[in-house]
């Protein structure tokens, strides 16, 4: 097959990508695009939308964690990413729906209004990564891109806080598919593939990494994701972070 996946360096849905590549055993080619470049860059190639993991595969370009994983679930279904039995396949489905729609975006959130009060971090988030430009003068150039990305991703102040709000929900929720055995299974699955990079890139920010690498969400992403690339000193008002610290479960 001929696979070439492009990416955002530290996007969190396509290190998703990249996994369930990996877990088919399909070899892809990554190519990597600046945040906000990124978009013209993929309708230059071909793709309706604007957005990363985008995958030009024997031909064909699909966009879209989930839609990604059906195709490669089709072109090879095994090892597999979907369980066979029906109830097992509608929790999955569920649980990765829910890391698509409702977990991969206040993390998004926060990371940009991070980036806004210092943008050296980003230096750490594109390690490996073949821009086409330098690293870091791309960081000392990068104060408009990242304004841009912010506002893209709406990580305005009061956002960014009630993004920091819903993290003990939405980590109490991936604890629970955990314990019920919807994810971190002996097989991952694809809702494992599609959450454990959110909750990786959650524990790239030294604010959030304590609540969270205890509890089973933490285990999660050490096994999935055990190297996610990045990482964020200290950056967020202690009152934001007053809900998850009283979540923490040890
Ligand atoms: N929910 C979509 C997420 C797509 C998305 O928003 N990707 C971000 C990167 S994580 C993007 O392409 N942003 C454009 C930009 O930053 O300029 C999926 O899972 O595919």
């Amino acid at each position: 097959m001929d696979a070439r996946l492009y990416v955002i360096p530290a996007s969190h849905p396509s290190i998703a990508v990249s996994l369930m590549l990996d877990h088919k055993g399909i070899p892809f080619k990554r190519k990597d695009l600046m945040p906000v470049v990124s978009k013209g860059a993929l309708r230059a190639v071909g793709f309706p939308g604007n957005t990363v993991p985008a995958l030009k595969i024997d031909g064909d370009k699909v966009q879209g964690s989930r839609q990604i994983a059906r195709e490669l679930e089709r072109l090879r279904p095994e090892p597999p990413l979907f369980p066979t039995d029906a109830d097992q396949r509608a929790k999955v489905e569920e649980a990765e729906r829910f890391g698509d729609e409702e977990l991969q975006h206040p993390i998004r959130q926060l990371l940009w209004w991070g980036f806004k009060q210092d943008r050296s971090p980003l230096v750490s988030y594109s390690e490996g990564a073949k821009l086409g430009v330098p690293i870091g003068l791309a960081v000392k150039t990068g104060g408009p891109l990242v304004a841009l990305s912010a506002r893209f991703n709406e990580a305005s102040d009061e956002n960014a806080q009630a993004a920091a709000a819903k993290l003990p929900g939405l980590l109490d929720k991936v604890d629970a598919w955990i314990e019920d055995g919807t994810l971190n299974g002996e097989q991952l699955n694809a809702a494992d593939f599609q959450i454990a990079p959110s909750i990786g890139l959650m524990m790239t920010l030294d604010d959030l990494r304590p609540a969270i690498e205890n509890r089973p969400a933490g285990a999660l992403a050490r096994r999935v994701v055990p190297n996610y690339p990045g990482r964020m000193p200290a950056v967020l008002p202690a009152e934001w972070l007053d809900p998850l610290a009283g979540s923490q479960r040890l």
